[in-house]
């Protein structure tokens, strides 16, 4: 199984999590209510197992939460995901959510990129600040070794457009883990 388990603790957050490529549960408690929808959609459209349990500094704000789950997400994909063997190495998902329509290209490179162009019409979405979705994939990019592309096409509300992002994110993710042969997808043998 392509699977990570990853213990991190500082004085802003304490965060356990295991992350298993190739399916299995998804439980997600972070003390944020949105993130956890958004963290279980993403796992769930890329079909891996994840168990996350997050305590933050949520009296400051979710910020370090969310960068922090980022950050450790990040690592342990790059960790399950190994010596990259086989697998499809790019993915790409458009996601409509009602009058939202995002779109998500990745490559499993080993360059770490984000780029990322998704306006947020609204600052708020319950207890989570719409800005911290920039955060979250800024900090998973730069940890898995991801190059990773992002946009909204259109869209006016921001539940429906983080959504979006956090769901085609998610098939991406599916589709570039696939394994589909023997090699290393790459010119030069290795990524
Ligand atoms: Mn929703």
């Amino acid at each position: 199984m392509r699977q990570a388990t990853i213990q991190r603790t500082t004085k802003e957050t304490d965060i356990s999590l295991t992350l298993c490529l190739d399916g299995g549960e998804v439980s997600v408690s972070t003390g944020i209510g949105f993130f956890d929808h958004m963290l279980t959609a993403l796992a769930f459209y890329a079909g891996f197992g994840l168990e996350l349990s997050t305590l933050g500094d949520l009296h400051v704000d979710g910020h370090h939460t969310v960068e922090d789950v980022g950050i450790v997400l990040g690592q342990a994909f790059k960790e399950a995901l190994g010596d990259k063997k086989g697998i499809r190495r790019y993915g790409t998902a458009f996601v409509p959510m009602d009058e939202a329509l995002c779109r998500t290209v990745l490559d499993c490179s080993n360059r770490p990129f984000l780029v990322f162009d998704a306006p947020m019409p609204q600052p708020m979405i319950g207890g989570y600040d719409s800005c911290l979705t920039v955060e979250f994939m800024r900090a998973f990019a730069v940890n898995s070794g991801i190059t990773l592309h992002q946009k909204c096409e259109y869209g006016d509300n921001a539940h429906h457009i983080t959504e979006a992002l956090f769901k085609s994110l998610g098939l991406a993710l599916k589709e570039a883990a696939r394994v589909e042969g023997d090699g290393i997808v790459s010119t030069k043998g290795a990524l």
